[in-house]
């Protein structure tokens, strides 16, 4: 059953009409389903190597090079108690929270927002010296699919917001004094809950979100691979510290899983 999944299919049934409807949706389910297939791929044999452990958190990169421009991809797990998978991915993908957990942005623009589950960002990131500053334009979807192939487990939705770079004429590459990255990330949750909760209300206290994170960023122009290596190794464990304790502290205020 395994590589039979047809996560395609699954990701549509679960979009809104509006996105279904939009030009970009073939390119979307194609992308979010091989980013869902991949995040749930273990490391297997692939050359991951273990850059970041931190509890909990653990980071593996493969060191991969284009056109002498590193781009790594990352793979990145994590697990939190208190969240659920829904939440994980709602406060990643809506754009009114992202100034409260992005600490690498300058400006974030909502370009159009196609649907509830589909929306256009253009972001401008910090210049990170000695490089040019860096600017992206991407479509964002957000979706929940059952885990096909895990169905033993309590709670087998997986929830997964989905970042992919899309050219927008209104906003070409290199117009500005930015450098245009392009990046495809997944942002991937599912919530466990514990089995002492069976039978009962269960609380914050019962689950346990267990988080993936993978991203391909190239850098687009000239950035000094050490740099760059070094950058990686400390914003993405920023980032997923970050927000995750972000998500914790706006979550317990609220006293029902949603
Ligand atoms: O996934 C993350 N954030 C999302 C929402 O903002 C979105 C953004 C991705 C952009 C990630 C690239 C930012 C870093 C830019 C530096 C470029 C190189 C400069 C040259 C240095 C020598 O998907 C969290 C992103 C966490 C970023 C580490």
């Amino acid at each position: 059953q395994t590589a039979q999944t047809n996560w395609g299919e699954l990701i549509r049934a679960a979009a809104t009409n509006a996105s279904l409807k939009h030009a970009y949706w073939p390119e979307i389910e194609r992308v979010v389903a091989e980013q869902i297939r991949s995040a749930r791929m273990g490391l297997g044999k692939g050359a991951w190597q273990l850059f970041v452990e931190d509890g909990e958190m653990k980071m593996y990169r493969r060191e991969v090079e284009e056109d002498g421009l590193v781009v790594d991809p990352l793979k990145a797990t994590h697990q939190v108690k208190g969240i659920t998978g829904r939440e994980l991915c709602h406060y990643f993908f809506y754009p009114e929270y992202r100034y409260d957990w992005e600490g690498t942005l300058e400006t974030m623009n909502v370009i159009d927002k196609i649907a509830e589950d589909t929306i256009l960002f253009h972001q401008i990131h910090k210049r990170i010296w000695p490089a040019a500053q860096r600017d992206a334009t991407f479509w964002s979807h957000l979706t929940h699919v059952p885990d096909e192939e895990n169905k033993s487990e309590d709670s087998p939705h997986l929830w997964a917001t989905v970042n992919s770079s899309v050219e927008l004429p209104s906003h070409p590459p290199n117009g500005g004094k930015q450098v245009r990255i392009y990046l495809t990330i997944i942002l991937m949750g599912q919530t466990i809950i514990s089995p002492a909760a069976k039978g009962r209300e269960i609380k914050r206290d019962d689950i346990t979100c267990k988080i993936t994170y993978c991203a391909v960023v190239n850098p687009g122009g000239w950035a000094p691979s050490s740099v760059l290596r070094a950058v990686y190794k400390r914003e993405y464990p920023k980032f997923l510290k970050r927000f995750t304790a972000y998500l914790f502290a706006v979550s317990a205020a609220r006293p029902r899983v949603f």
